[in-house]
């Protein structure tokens, strides 16, 4: 590699995909600046990004494979070759599927990571339907509520920058997607688009929007329903689209009328005329877009249902699939190169080994694609349906990530093999029994893609990894071969080949290209004629849904655990809870050791308004305990304005620097991993019941 130069890359801390510039002098990075010419981020990079170099040359990094000797969690960690690690990962995994079957193994990743591709040919010539992923938790109930509405992918993709008005539901842009979306949403208010927010929190893009709902966490099924009932009975909608592309109007017609204006308010802790303004402005603006949060309407155990609400709500009023509404990107290409060639482990195995997908028999929306965490720790704890043996988890720290961190605990303690592939130790590396340590996203080529706007983007390598840090996707190339499974990719070139086959070029080229950008289908169904359903229409009412047992029109499920539905437990824990907001300075759990972070964000906090502080006894900064059924989470006072007095919120993702942090200051400690969505099994992180106490930060 020549000394000093400049490579243009896409930043992979978070999903934004920014385009950066990383200025690597003698194979060390020196600094990494924003890519100006880059299509959406157009210069921005975020102080995640500006920290690269604390995070790749960091004291504590993992540079070697390490193996536990002792106990679970408290054992000694030794250090061992490559080759021993995968000789040892190897035997164990063909030992375990010879003993229990394939299925016993499970293989996760974190959020998107960019290894389906590799995981799911992996699994699918290994045996093994089981790959277990967040993304119940983000994203899939988005997909699966349009895929079952109108065949098509992604309500999240927004055009905002062509529409008369943006509905923000659930969606924080300037924390969770400041690269993606903002360049977007303030052309959209330049050209003075209206701007609606549905959000428990007056975040900063709530404090620019001409209608805010400060909804109860937790209902937004019921607003979505209230809406669709004002836009059918005021004859909002796009009657040709109704009367030529939907399936079920009458049905969902008298379906909604329950959920008068008053009735939803009721529910959602908002004034009827403000629910009845916001929908009446959102459904006569043409076009209109809704950007749906990915985990902001995704945590609920009706989250199946409400995207379904909120797909239709976007399809009546004629905004599917045009300029300024909400697009589909979907294409050969990305496909591949996000997916890989088997889309899904399932794909080429046996019916009867298909079948046997943790998760796929309780949650038929799962179907396609992944296993949800608590499927798998059931089967780990109670081997129901069948026992999981071994898991290897990729850039996934599930005592942190998942719901309930007791339960996870209790999983991971009992599972006989666990490897983790990270940068850092975790809590959730700690349980394992071997650790290898990954290459970061400089240091490796890859592919770039989130399927969320219409560009896949290079990301070459800058800078060599530390000697024995390995890119992923080595790992299981190498995996692959020391266990003979024929038809496995032989190098990580050969793989980024074949991902971008469908576009005719070669890694090689593309590294020239920097990006390939996919040509936007709008109204694709008139094209074809058909939308991509059982019926080729829009299904208001699914018989497909009804065959598997779920309903056929969107409902409102109210939280398992809220004032409504269980007083009793409200008289102690009066306080509705919604967990899991991000602050810029962190991916989820990750980031805690990186000093310029930290500075920005201290603390495990908690949001409380001003009046409930008042009431509490409390001051800025104090500690107190949040408390539910489950758990107690220690937590710094944060004042905020925008919330309602009987609401609060805590940020997601703490543990580092404290001692036990993993129960002391992780927010998951207080949420609850039994009640799912039966579609697609998200669990309830938004809308719980707790309370307050103070808290001596030293006890
Ligand atoms: N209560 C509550 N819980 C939540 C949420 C919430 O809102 N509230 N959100 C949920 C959502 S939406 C998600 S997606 C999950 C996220 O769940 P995870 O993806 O498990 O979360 P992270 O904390 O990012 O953990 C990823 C780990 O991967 C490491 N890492 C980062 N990049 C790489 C890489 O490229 N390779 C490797 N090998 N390791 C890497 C990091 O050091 C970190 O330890 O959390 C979920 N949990
Ligand atoms: N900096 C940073 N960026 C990230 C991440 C990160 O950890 N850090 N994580 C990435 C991942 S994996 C994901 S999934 C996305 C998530 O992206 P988003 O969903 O946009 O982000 P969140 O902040 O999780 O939630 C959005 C908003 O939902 C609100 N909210 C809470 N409860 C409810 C409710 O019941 N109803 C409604 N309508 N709103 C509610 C919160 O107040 C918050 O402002 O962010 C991605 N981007
Ligand atoms: S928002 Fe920050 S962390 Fe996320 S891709 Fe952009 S620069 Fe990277
Ligand atoms: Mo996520």
């Amino acid at each position: 590699m020549s000394p000093r130069r400049i490579v243009r890359s896409i930043c992979f801390e978070c999903h934004s995909r920014c385009g950066a510039l990383i200025d690597v002098d003698n194979d060390r990075i020196v600094n990494v600046k924003g890519d100006k010419d880059h299509p959406f981020s157009k210069g921005f990079v975020c102080p995640k990004c500006r920290a690269t170099k604390e995070i790749i040359y960091h004291p504590e990094r993992l540079t070697n494979p390490a193996k536990r000797v002792g106990e679970k969690g408290k054992g000694k960690w030794v250090e061992i070759s490559w080759d021993e690690a995968i000789g040892e990962i190897a035997s164990k995994l063909l030992k375990i599927r010879d003993t229990n079957g394939a299925e016993a193994i499970v293989f996760g990743q974190g959020t998107t990571r960019g290894l389906p591709p590799y995981i799911n040919r992996f699994l699918s010539l290994f045996g093994s339907p089981n790959f277990m992923g967040t993304q119940n938790l983000s994203g899939y109930p988005i997909m699966a509520g349009s895929i079952y509405t109108c065949g098509f992918s992604f309500m999240a993709n927004a055009d905002y920058g062509n529409s008369r008005c943006m509905l923000l539901w659930g969606q924080n842009p300037h924390s969770a997607w400041p690269g993606l979306f903002l360049n977007d949403i303030y052309d959209g208010l330049r050209k003075r688009a209206k701007l609606i927010v549905v959000d428990p929190r007056k975040t900063r893009i709530a404090s620019r929007a001409d209608i805010w709902l400060r909804i109860r966490p937790g209902t937004d099924d019921a607003l979505a329903l209230g809406m669709l009932n004002i836009v059918i009975e005021n004859g909002l909608y796009d009657k040709d689209f109704v009367e030529n592309w939907t399936v079920g109007f009458d049905k969902l017609k008298d379906h909604v009328k329950a959920f008068t204006p008053s009735k939803t308010a009721e529910i959602t802790w908002l004034d009827p005329e403000t629910i009845e303004k916001a929908t009446v402005l959102y459904a006569r603006s043409k076009p209109a877009c809704i950007g749906a949060g990915m985990a902001g309407v995704c945590q609920n155990t009706n989250s199946f249902q409400l995207n379904r609400a909120i797909t239709i709500l976007s399809a009546i009023t004629g905004n599917l699939e045009v300029k300024g509404g909400n697009l589909s990107y979907l294409s050969p290409l990305r496909h591949r190169a996000c997916y890989g060639p088997d889309f899904d482990a399932c794909k080429n195995l046996p019916s009867e080994q298909s079948g046997k997908r943790l998760g796929a028999r309780e949650f038929p929306g799962v179907r396609f694609t992944l296993s949800p965490a608590e499927s798998v720790w059931k089967a780990v704890l109670e081997e129901d349906p069948y026992p999981v043996k071994a898991l290897l988890l990729f850039a996934n720290n599930s005592m942190i990530s998942f719901a309930n961190s007791n339960a996870v605990r209790e999983a991971l303690s009992k599972i006989d093999f666990l490897v983790c592939v990270d940068y850092f130790r975790t809590p959730t590396t700690e349980m394992a029994d071997m650790v290898l340590p990954a290459a970061h996203w400089t240091e490796r080529d890859d592919i770039e893609d989130l399927m969320m706007k219409n560009h896949v983007f290079c990301q070459p390598k800058a800078v060599n990894p530390p000697a024995n840090c390995w890119d992923e996707k080595k790992i299981l190339i190498e995996l692959a071969r020391k266990m003979k499974l024929e038809g496995y990719w032989s190098s990580v070139e050969e793989s980024l080949d074949y991902r971008l086959e469908p576009a005719g070029v070669t890694f090689e080229e593309f590294r020239k290209l920097g990006k390939i950008s996919i040509p936007i289908a709008y109204r694709q169904y008139e094209k074809e004629g058909r939308f991509q359903t059982s019926s080729g229409k829009v299904e208001l009412y699914s018989e497909r849904l009804a065959d598997l047992g779920l309903s056929p029109l969107p409902i409102y499920v109210e939280p398992p655990e809220s004032p409504l539905n269980t007083p009793e437990v409200a008289k102690e824990y009066p306080l509705v809870l919604t967990t899991g907001g991000r602050s810029i300075a962190y991916l989820h759990s990750a980031h805690r050791n990186v000093p310029s972070l930290r500075k920005r964000f201290p603390d495990p906090s908690v949001e409380i308004c001003p009046d409930t502080m008042k009431k509490e006894g409390l001051k800025k900064d104090d500690w107190v305990w949040v408390i539910t059924p489950r758990g107690k989470m220690k937590s710094r006072v944060r004042p905020f304005e925008g919330l309602h007095p009987g609401v609060i919120h805590v940020y997601h993702g703490f543990w580092y620097s404290f001692d036990d942090g993993w129960k002391t200051v992780n927010d998951n400690i207080l949420t609850d991993q039994m009640a799912h969505d039966p579609a697609v099994s998200s669990t309830q992180l938004r809308g719980l019941l707790c309370r307050i106490e103070k808290c001596n930060p030293t006890a």
